[in-house]
Parts: C-alpha cells; structure tokens; sequence
C-alpha cells in the first residue's frame, strides 16, 4: 500500500520523508517514482500535470496540498469519483491573516507614499484617517476570509465581507450573493479577494468590478491569478480607479520576467507566498485527515464537489 507526494521544488523530499515518518504504515513515495501504479492509494498533489491522477488506478482519495483545490480540478482527465480532501488549519489561517493585515495596513498607512518621498529625500506628513473610517471589503469569508475580518475588526477598521450564502460574523457587515454585491463594493476602499477559484469566480476582478469600488480603491488579490483580469486591471491603475495593487497570485506562476506587473510603479507582486502550507505543520494536517478518512470517520476538509471548493 503506497501513497505518492507531488510538491513542485525543492522541497519535496523534505515532504516525502515527513510524510513517510507520519505515515509509516504507507510506502510514501515520490510523484516522479511512484512504484507500482496499482498499488497508490493516495496522492497528495499540488498541481498535478493533466492525465497524471489517472495513471493509479486504485486512488481512494486525492489530497489537495492546499486550502485550494482548482489545481486539481483542472485536470480534464481527473478520475470522477476519487474524494478530494483539501489542507486548512490554523497554521495557514495565521499566516493568510499576518499578509492580509499587513498589506490592509501598508496601503492604509501610505506605505508606499512613505518609501516613494524617502528616495527623493523628501519629508512629506500628512494626516491619516483612523481604522475606523477605513473601509475594508473581504471577497470570500471561508476559512482565511473570516478570520481576515475578524482580525481587521479588532484592529478597529470599518469591515464587511461578501460570501456565496448569508453569513453573521461578530463586528462584520456581512453582504451575500449577487444582490448584495455592488453595495458591498461601494463601500470596499480596499478589496481583499479569498475567493476560491470556480466558474462562478473566474474573471471576477474585471473592469466593471473595479468601476464599482470608489475612486482610488486599494485591490489585494491572495486568492487565484485567474479572478483577475490583467487588461482591465492595468487599465484601472493607469486611470487611477485603482490606486495600488498587491498581487500574491498570477495566471503563469512563476511571474515570467517581462510581465507588466513585475515594474509597474503602484503593484507590490509577492511570489504567491501569502500562507505556504510547509510538510511540519501541513504534514500533521493531511496525516490526520487521511487517518479519519482511512477510519470512515467525518473529514470536515472533504471537498463537496457539488460546490465546486
Ligand atoms: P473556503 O472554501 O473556506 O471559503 C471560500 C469562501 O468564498 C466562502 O465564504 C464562500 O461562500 C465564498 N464563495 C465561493 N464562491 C463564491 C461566489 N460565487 N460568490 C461569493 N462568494 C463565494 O476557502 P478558504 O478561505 O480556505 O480559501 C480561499 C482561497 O484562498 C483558496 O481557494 C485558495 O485559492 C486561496 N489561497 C491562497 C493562498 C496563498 O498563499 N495565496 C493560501 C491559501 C489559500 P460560502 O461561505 O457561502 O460557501
Ligand atoms: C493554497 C495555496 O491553496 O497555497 O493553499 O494557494
């Protein structure tokens, strides 16, 4: 009985041998050296190639080294049927919340207006608004949505998030669906996107999104490079509808070197960095949700495929 790991990088064997010493009941194996095909019973995967989960045959469940699962779905060949589980935790939820308070708090203390006038040697202050007249809009209010906003509540900024279906989180104005949408980016001074990639999300980050938010609105996207339009998104910063992005997810990851993000004087571009799952905590997280499953017990990170996230 094996399991196969695929982690693009560096580090997967770092993976392979913590995933071996959780597991060891389990040849835990490399995705480039799986062993015999019919003997993989779980693959814990971060981007499969197309057609790749296919190859096992006896598959009883594909692990998602990810909050996200769109990676896997992705795959036009994706045996229908095989579990998906995804990788969430506290581990991950902290770090999302350290990058989204961060980057709220870099452009809500003019961060960049800051370093701009230290180049040219200039002294330039000015007066804040406080938090709490700071509007903040969080796209998606799952796992790392809602513990975002929770968090920028207590920092004391002014707060709503926007979900699929309605929602009630303390010191939140919380907006759903289609009807609550263009009220809830009215107010959106600086838009956080934690939306899952789907049909629904996809493009979501268009020119006729961002001429919804008020004029000079901030846009932090750590979700999935494809909710944005690149085109429109460009356009908006040049006409200064956006005033400045921060962008941890691209369509092509790596960012290839002559991508207009990389120079463009209002982008901050991280190499989707925002919450890394690595094999210590992650590792524990997927361990115990495979036990659970092996045992038939409730896996609260088993995918509801019918949702689609
Ligand atoms: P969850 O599945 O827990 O939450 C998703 C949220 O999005 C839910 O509130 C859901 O609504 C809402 N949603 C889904 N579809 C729609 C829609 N069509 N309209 C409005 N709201 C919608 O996801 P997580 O919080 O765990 O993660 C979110 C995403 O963050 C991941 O899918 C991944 O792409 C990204 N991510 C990025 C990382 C990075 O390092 N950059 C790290 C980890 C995750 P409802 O509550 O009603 O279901
Ligand atoms: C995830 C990610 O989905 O790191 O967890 O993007």
């Amino acid at each position: 009985m094996s399991l196969v790991i695929r982690v693009l990088g560096a580090r997967s064997e770092w993976w392979r041998e913590h995933m071996q010493s959780l597991l060891p009941e389990f040849e835990c194996r490399l995705w480039e050296d799986p062993g015999p095909l019919e003997a993989v019973e779980y693959a814990i995967v971060w981007r499969p190639p197309a057609g790749g989960l296919k190859q096992f045959p006896n598959l009883k469940a594909i692990v998602s080294i990810g909050a996200g699962i769109d990676h896997i779905l992705a795959d036009p060949e994706l045996p229908r049927g095989v579990p998906i589980i995804r990788t969430t935790g506290s581990d991950l939820t902290e770090r999302m919340r350290e990058y989204v308070c961060l980057h709220v708090l870099r452009f809500h203390r003019r961060l960049p207006e800051h370093e701009e006038a230290q180049s040219l040697h200039e002294w330039r202050p000015g007066i804040n608004p406080p938090a709490s007249e700071r509007k903040v809009g969080i796209m998606g209010l799952g796992n790392l949505g809602a513990d975002a906003a929770r968090t920028l509540a207590m920092i004391g900024f002014d707060v709503a998030g926007w979900s699929r279906g309605e929602k009630t989180i303390e010191g939140v104005a919380t907006y759903a669906g289609e009807a609550g949408f263009d009220a809830f980016l009215a107010r959106s001074e600086i838009l956080v996107c934690l939306l899952p990639l789907t049909e629904a999300t996809r493009g979501i980050l268009d020119a006729a999104l961002f001429a919804k938010l008020p004029k000079g609105a901030f846009l932090i996207n750590c979700a999935r490079g494809q909710h944005v339009v690149d085109a429109d998104l460009l356009a908006a910063l040049d006409s200064g509808q956006i005033a400045g992005a921060t962008l941890d997810v691209f369509h092509q990851e790596p960012l290839p070197a002559d991508n207009p993000f990389w120079s463009h004087p209002k982008v901050l571009v991280t190499p989707h960095v925002a919450s890394l799952i690595d094999p210590v905590t992650g590792g524990k997280m997927i361990a115990a949700n495979l036990r659970r499953f092996i045992a038939g017990q409730d896996v609260p990170d088993l995918v509801d495929l019918s949702k689609g996230y």
